[in-house]
């Protein structure tokens, strides 16, 4: 009997919880404690063996329920896990795809990206290439912009030094001018006294005695190889009135043509004039030619012209140029 409580004992070690252990302890400890009391007692040898497999029997089947309820939990834990396996396969699965859509669209990207890239950088290499010849045009425009500047300042210099010079001889060019003009004048002031010097030396004067109309005597005058006077300066008219200034005479002087437009018989222009007050008044509307010595001016002797009807009996003074 000691190998087969031994086994069992062995057995218990194993499988068997601390309670369990301790019964069959005290099962050995009975069996052995038979044994020594009751040595050779077969019978009762015997049903202690019967009881003891009758014991062991009941020990095993309680071991194969509850080997069955734990291989039961195991299947139960098994499937549990199948199934969760499984839902996380099927994540892992659309996951999966989702990642590679994800990696297509990428790749996509990546493509058109590196197109781009491609593009900017032909792009950049022709900015690069326009920067440059950009640059160079700047620096010949930076280059012909100093040297205009340049001959601009050099311009303005002369301009200036050239507006000072015109300054210089407009002032110059006006001095010169007044300087002329007051020679002109003196000229012509010389020029008028040494006609009327010459005048006065070169003609002769003759003053008729008998009274006609202003034709009439204009053709007496004529007859002698003169004409009616004509008084070109202001010494002549003091002369004229100094020497025949008591009577009333024919001048060479009309208005017979258009009346108010007086004209010496030699058709020159009447620029120094020496008329009465009032005179010429075309009274009557029929005054068209002039005489000296005019009786209404009475102690006047320079300014004695006065307009008369031309039919008008008065005495002439011819005027003869030698
Ligand atoms: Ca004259
Ligand atoms: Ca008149
Ligand atoms: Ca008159």
């Amino acid at each position: 009997f000691y190998p087969v409580a031994i086994t069992t004992e062995e057995q218990g070690k194993r499988g068997l919880t601390k309670y369990q252990r301790n019964r069959r302890t005290t099962v050995l400890e009975l069996i052995r404690w038979t044994m020594s009391v009751e040595q050779g007692g077969v019978l009762l040898k015997i049903l202690l063996c019967i009881f003891l497999v009758f014991r062991i029997n009941t020990t095993m089947r309680r071991y194969y329920r509850l080997t069955a309820v734990c291989l039961g939990l195991l299947c139960v834990i098994l499937l549990a896990a199948i199934t969760v396996l499984w839902v996380k396969f099927n994540n892992l699965t659309v996951q999966r795809d989702q990642l590679q859509t994800s990696y297509t669209n990428l790749t996509i990207e990546r493509d058109q990206l590196q197109t781009s890239y491609t593009s900017l950088t032909i792009e950049r290499d022709q900015l690069q290439t326009s920067y440059t010849s950009l640059t160079i045009e700047r620096d010949q425009l930076q280059t012909s912009y100093t040297s205009l500047t340049t001959e601009r300042d050099q311009l303005q210099t002369s301009y200036t030094s050239l507006t000072t010079e015109r300054d210089q001889l407009q002032t110059n060019n006006d001095n010169m001018k007044n300087e002329m003009g007051q020679l002109q004048k003196e000229m012509e002031t010389l020029q008028k006294k040494l006609s009327e010097l010459e005048q006065k030396q070169r003609s002769f004067y003759y003053i008729s005695t008998e009274k006609k109309s202003w034709t009439e005597s204009r053709k007496d005058c004529k007859e002698r190889g003169a004409d009616l006077v004509i008084i070109n300066s202001r010494e002549e008219q003091e002369f004229i009135s100094k020497a025949f200034g008591s009577s009333e005479a024919w001048i060479g002087l009309t208005d017979t043509e258009e009346e108010g437009v007086w004209k010496w018989v030699d058709n020159s222009r009447l620029t120094t004039v020496f008329w009465w007050t009032g005179e010429p008044n075309d009274h009557g509307g029929n005054e068209d030619c002039a005489i000296t010595g005019y009786k209404g001016a009475g102690s006047e002797r320079l300014s004695t012209w006065a307009d008369y009807p031309c039919d008008h009996p008065v005495v002439g003074i011819c005027e003869k140029r030698i």
